[in-house]
């Protein structure tokens, strides 16, 4: 059985635990200028329309008594990881997957801690206990049921399927809810006339892979209650990003590319502390109407320099025709391997960057000073621009 659990809107739930003032009321967690938007909002706020990611401005519309709170990242680290170490006095399997949801493993844990629903109970009051904040529990004999579970009563509820309730979830359960599931995909899948996860059963498998690509497999296998994805405990990260809204909207491609540098240098300076190349560079970019689109592209060779991903980042902008001016732009770096794999030597290749190239030096140096002395005490001026031949 796998435990799926998620705290309650977590860092309006932390606001409202440190300073008393603020329970019962709409609080709304983030940047308060003009240009803000919504990181999350406590259950009273949301009660208005108030969701995370919606513009500042929007959320002010709609809940004007709203106390709108900037966000401290450091307090949320910290309950999370006090969060983290009680869940892991119940089994070592747990994977935290990010800064308020876990995955525990509990197949076996009945002897110890009795059958599912008293443990799911255990597990929210010593959550309770140890940080005074509620969270919602989802218990599933696979794990994105488990996932999908803990949504279910939220806040501060419990949902289990057992064994014999997975099929009928399955075959009623909204397409939509499914994760991965998004609204081009929802297109999709409506249009050839499926709603329900159980409708897949009845598609034929090439028919899937024809409109859906890869996922339409993975699909079929959630649709048949199969979900093999291992809790994994080890807790190591499977991407690196680094994002942010723009002072003012933009589509001059030379000042994105400094943002693009920034934020390359974020993601390498991540990739190298965690001891991790990549090989899979993200581009992600939200225009001035919140359309967002993500562009990624695969490396030959794993990397880890602020210097590959800024390049391999810049290309990808370079084949996106703008057509509007962009709000938010962001990197990512994913298809991690560890940097102890040897990295193989390029023969021919004359490039500076890779392993033992001027570019590991440079990263090395920019590391060490940045860590002493705080981050961005030093950075580059500027990088090669893969898009100037000079
Ligand atoms: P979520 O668990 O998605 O949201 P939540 O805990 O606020 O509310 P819920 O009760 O529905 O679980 O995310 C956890 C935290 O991550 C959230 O408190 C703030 C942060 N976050 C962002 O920074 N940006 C986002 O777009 C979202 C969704 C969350
Ligand atoms: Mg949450």
């Amino acid at each position: 059985m796998i435990l799926h659990l998620d705290m309650d809107a977590f860092f309006a739930s932390v606001e409202q635990r440190d300073r008393p003032e603020l329970r019962g009321q709409c609080v709304i967690v983030g940047g308060s200028s003009q240009r803000g938007v919504v990181t999350t909002a406590s259950y009273e706020a949301r009660r208005y329309g108030v969701r995370s990611a919606m513009p500042m401005f929007e959320a002010r519309r709609r809940c004007p008594h709203g106390i709108v709170v900037p966000g401290r990242m450091h307090r949320y680290k910290a309950i999370s990881q006090r969060v983290m170490g009680r869940l892991k006095a119940f089994t070592p399997l747990v994977e935290k997957v990010s800064i308020d949801e876990a995955y525990m493993d509990i197949s076996g844990c009945e002897r110890l801690h009795g059958p599912p629903a008293r443990m799911g109970r255990a597990i929210k009051n010593a959550i309770l206990e140890e940080v005074r904040l509620t969270c919602s529990i989802g218990i599933a004999p696979v794990r994105f049921l488990a996932k999908i579970a803990s949504d279910f009563h939220k806040p501060d509820g419990m949902t289990i399927i057992t064994p014999e309730q997975v099929m009928p979830f399955i075959d009623r359960l909204p397409i939509q809810k499914v994760p991965g599931v998004g609204p081009k995909a929802l297109t999709t899948l409506n249009k050839m006339g499926i709603h329900t996860l159980g409708q897949i059963r009845h598609q034929r498998p090439e028919t899937l892979d024809r409109r859906m690509g890869k996922f339409g497999a993975r699909l079929m296998t959630l649709a048949h209650g199969l979900d093999e994805t291992p809790v994994n405990p080890s807790g190591k990260a499977k991407s690196f990003s680094s994002e942010g809204t723009l002072a003012r909207d933009l589509c001059d491609r030379d000042l994105l590319r400094q943002q693009i540098l920034q934020h390359a240098e974020d993601v390498g300076r991540q990739l190298r502390r965690h001891g991790a190349k990549a090989r899979t560079v993200t581009l992600k970019i939200k225009y001035h109407d919140f359309r967002q689109i993500t562009r990624s592209t695969t490396l030959a060779k794993p990397f880890q320099s602020s210097a590959d991903l800024f390049q391999a980042a810049c290309r990808l902008m370079d084949d996106e025709l703008l057509r509007q001016k962009i709000r938010l732009i962001g990197v990512g770096a994913s298809n991690l391997v560890a940097s102890r794999t040897p990295a193989q030597m390029d023969l021919f290749s004359t490039a500076a960057s890779g392993p033992g190239s001027d570019w590991d030096s440079v990263d090395q140096a920019l590391d060490a000073i940045n860590i002493k002395f705080g981050r961005d005490t030093i950075n580059r001026a500027n990088l090669k621009d893969p898009s100037r031949k000079s």
